[in-house]
């Protein structure tokens, strides 16, 4: 099972839209394995970023990603990575497919809602940047029926 990692960017932590977005992950058949919230530190979002180093929206960006908390989730299965990128949309809001999370709640090229990653050697590096091994959950969909394995009455 493939896993990706989504950032719920803080526009839309400050637009109070976590709650809108989660659902629409879980609605394509994604499970949620791993979730945080956090703020980044400049050097922090500097190291993420790293390859957009030199590009002139770099410093914007690294402001607008440590202007407030984000949420840092982990998403798991088939094709993970291009299923939440498709249900983000494309990185500029204004030019995302409708219906796209991007398109419907983020405002321009920067302001963008959400990330996710973009290939499966980046979701690895993006997993464990913010995430440790224990941080990160197996489990199945009927592992909370225990009712079989019970002594009676108990
Ligand atoms: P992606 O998030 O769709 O993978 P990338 O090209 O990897 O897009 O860019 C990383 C992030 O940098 C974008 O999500 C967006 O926030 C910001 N960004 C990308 N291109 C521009 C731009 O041309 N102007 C301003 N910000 C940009
Ligand atoms: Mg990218």
């Amino acid at each position: 099972m493939e896993r990706t990692l989504v950032l719920v960017k803080p526009d839309g932590v400050c637009k109070n839209l976590i709650g809108t977005v989660t659902p629409r992950f879980e609605q394509v058949g994604l499970k949620l394995v791993g979730l945080k919230m956090l703020r980044l530190e400049r050097p922090q979002a500097a190291d993420f970023y790293k390859e957009h180093q030199g590009q002139l929206f770099y410093e914007p960006l690294l402001s607008f990603m440590t202007s407030a908390p984000i949420l840092a989730m982990v998403w798991e299965g088939e094709d993970a990575i291009k299923t939440a990128r498709s249900l983000m949309g494309s990185t500029d809001s204004r030019e995302a497919q409708p219906g796209t999370l991007r398109r419907q709640y983020g405002t321009d090229n920067r302001r963008n809602l959400t990330h996710g990653s973009d290939s499966p050697a980046s979701a690895e590096r993006e997993i464990a940047f913010f995430f440790k091994p224990d941080e990160l959950f197996s489990y199945g969909a009927s592992d909370w029926d225990l009712e079989g394995t019970r002594a009676p009455g108990a």
